[in-house]
């Protein structure tokens, strides 16, 4: 059952697309407005669990901490972080004898307090006024159904989107890209895509190629007869210049972030001076998701939004006169605060939050301040985006994902996880970031296999993309400046083909399950204990995760560890794959098993009574996957059903014995 709570609301976010009454009755926080916030509390008891907020730090069971939705871009991700890169505002709180879910519909920044200030005690606050949605069920997996089925149904990409995809910040010219193509083909590394940054584009102007990219439109059709797409980058912010018909276009329509005059807010981002497009004026929407055109009609199938939380590196307005300032210095007698203070006024020109409260979006002819309705941004890019591709070709799925999004644009695009680092405790995080996104719609996801900032090791990659190949997005991606992470540069090449494979071996079982998630509005990955609520054990298990209807995934997120203990809630099959033709598999009894697992090794478990399909053969992308050959690994003794969803989406019903 779903209620509606009205607290003033200020802004329709979109992200509930059924209407749904407001009630009358009292809500089951403990609401009161003081001190210009609207402050919802829930005292806990001690085996109180916490389950949401998608995008975020720290655990499955988000209790301990304090979070705040207001999206940032800080590539320093650890524990004591509260905002990322995205609003996912959605909780499930689990007593012993009641369970619920809250929904706090705001595109404003608000404070999720999980028994931070005090221990026992749930503190949600927000200055702006909003909607709160509480859903009550008996069951967990209920609560998730109900709140998915009131935001919409999660994006689907294409099918070639669930193939590998190789990515870093730095790849410049078509010889670059030719240079990866060819080092997978020699290594007959499997490969479907490859992303193209920023620095492919003209002068970092959007929907453009720079110079070296000669015959677009052929070079782009001759990577597709290969089965390899390009993926570009799309960031948020246009170039200032004279010269660049959408900066123009833009300009002449007043489809820009504006001042509170309704004058252009010139703010920096990669490509210097630039507009922000308003993404929540409906005109400029249109007009902005319009130019993906461009880039549509040359053959592109996919995109990626970048810096649209929205990442500002300076405003023009605070950059000339922190700099008239500093010029003033010049030659002065400090004492040694004068040098922190100038040095600070540098730094604190990066996203700084009064931007935010400078910058006006005209929504109907009204002006609306952007800090109220930041979490929006993201959402409302990838919409613009979607809506367009839908225009273009209704009967075409099309590749999108975003670093920035609340919940609502889980409806166009995928999200990936930012500039996560070459950590071991980020493959981690990476795991139980999983069930979380989830819960909040984000279906299509992954995080920068390998790790994003700073420099890999071979065996941080190898256990990372054993990982991966179990996420819908498995893209290897790494920051400019960083050790080169292609696994063709590292020793054990045969390693890595092998890992590859298993992903293609694993996709008919990772597709169907995904299309069946998003379909019914459930999970396709569990925390342990939604499955085995009955088993106390589970509660605190935050490093195995159940993946689809029968596989439990535990994997090595510790260096120089071949092993670990993996706890098992029931009888499963354990099943140790070296790559796509060779595995063995042994039965293992419910309870603790510590589990050996070398670097060359894939190791998961199916419960017992299902089975799993498989494509037994080494893939060089999705299509050599044949529908027509698929194996089994089989842990029933009685006759079995699988429902696959084959790559055209077809059910094909099996009885499996
Ligand atoms: O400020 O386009 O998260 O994936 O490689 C950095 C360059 C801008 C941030 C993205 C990252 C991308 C990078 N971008």
């Amino acid at each position: 059952m779903i209620k509606r709570y009205n607290y003033n609301l200020l802004y329709n976010t979109g992200s509930i697309i059924k209407n749904i009454e407001e009630a009358k009755d009292k809500i089951i926080f403990d609401y009161r407005y003081d001190n210009n916030k609207n402050i919802f509390k829930y005292e806990m008891n001690k085996n109180t669990i916490i389950y949401g907020l998608g995008e975020n730090v720290r655990g499955i069971n988000k209790r301990g901490w304090v979070y705040t939705s207001f999206n940032t871009d800080d590539p320093d991700i650890h524990e004591t972080r509260s905002s990322l890169y995205a609003s996912h505002n959605f909780i499930i709180i689990i007593d012993e004898n009641k369970k619920f879910g809250a929904f706090f519909d705001t595109p404003s920044e608000i404070t999720f307090d999980l028994g931070y200030q005090d221990i026992d005690c749930i503190s949600v606050e927000t200055e702006n006024g909003l909607n709160v949605y509480i859903i009550e069920d008996d069951s967990i997996d209920g609560i998730i159904k109900e709140f998915r089925e009131i935001i919409g149904e999660s994006y689907i990409p294409p099918f070639w989107a669930f193939g590998f995809c190789q990515s870093r910040w730095g790849y410049k010219t078509k010889e670059d890209v030719l240079d990866i193509v060819k080092n997978y083909e020699i290594n007959n590394l499997p490969l479907d895509s490859i992303c193209l940054d920023i620095d492919c584009l003209d002068n970092y102007k959007d929907f453009t190629f720079n110079s070296s990219f000669d015959n677009k439109k052929d070079f782009i059709t001759e990577l597709k007869n290969k089965n390899i797409r390009l993926v570009p980058i799309v960031d948020a912010a246009i170039k200032k210049d004279g010269s660049y018909y959408i900066y123009n276009e833009m300009l002449k329509n007043k489809y820009y972030c504006m001042d509170k005059d309704s004058n252009p807010y010139f703010v920096g981002v990669w490509p210097g001076d630039s507009l922000l497009p308003d993404y929540l004026n409906n005109n400029a929407s249109k007009w902005f998701g319009s130019k993906y055109k461009e880039l549509l009609d040359l053959g592109i199938e996919g995109f990626w939004n970048d810096m649209n939380e929205p990442a500002l590196f300076y405003s023009r307005n605070h950059v000339d006169e922190v700099f008239k300032y500093i010029g003033e210095q010049v030659g002065k007698n400090f004492e040694v605060e004068d040098y922190f203070k100038n040095k600070g006024m540098v730094i604190g020109l990066q996203n700084n939050l009064n931007y935010y409260k400078e910058l006006y979006h005209n929504i109907d002819g009204k002006l609306i301040r952007h800090y109220d309705i930041h979490n929006l941004y993201g959402y409302k890019m990838a919409e613009a985006a979607s809506l367009y591709f839908k225009e273009y070709n209704k009967n075409k799925r099309y590749l999108l994902y975003s670093r920035s999004s609340h919940i609502g644009s889980h409806r166009y695009s995928g999200i990936w996880t930012g500039d996560n680092a070459s950590w071991w405790n980020h493959i981690l995080l990476n795991l139980k970031m999983l069930p979380s996104l989830n819960m909040c719609g984000y279906m299509y996801i992954g995080a920068d296999s390998a790790g994003f900032g700073q420099n890999t090791t071979e065996d941080l990659a190898i256990r990372w993309a054993e990982l991966s190949i179990f996420t819908p997005l498995f893209r290897n991606h790494s920051a400019k400046g960083t050790r080169n992470q292609e696994y063709y540069n590292f020793k054990n090449i045969d390693i890595f083909r092998n890992i590859l494979s298993i992903r293609y071996m694993i996709l008919p079982y990772l597709y169907s399950e995904f299309i069946k998630a998003v379909k019914t509005n459930s999970l396709l990955y569990k925390p342990l204990f939604m499955e085995f609520s009955n088993d106390e054990r589970t509660r605190e298990i935050e490093d195995e995760i159940i993946f689809g209807e029968s596989i439990l995934l535990a994997p090595i997120y510790v260096q120089n560890a071949s092993g670990r203990y993996v706890y098992l809630p029931d009888d499963y099959l354990e099943v140790r794959v070296k790559n796509a033709k060779e595995f063995i598999t042994r039965p293992l009894t419910k309870g603790d098993h510590y589990i050996k697992m070398n670097l060359d090794e894939v190791v998961f478990f199916i419960r017992k009574g299902y089975a799993i399909p498989i494509y037994k053969e080494f893939a060089k992308n999705v299509y050599d996957i044949n529908y027509d050959n698929l194996s089994w690994i089989k842990n029933n003794d009685n006759l079995y059903e699988y429902t696959l969803v084959d790559k055209d989406d077809n059910y094909r019903t099996y009885k499996i014995k």
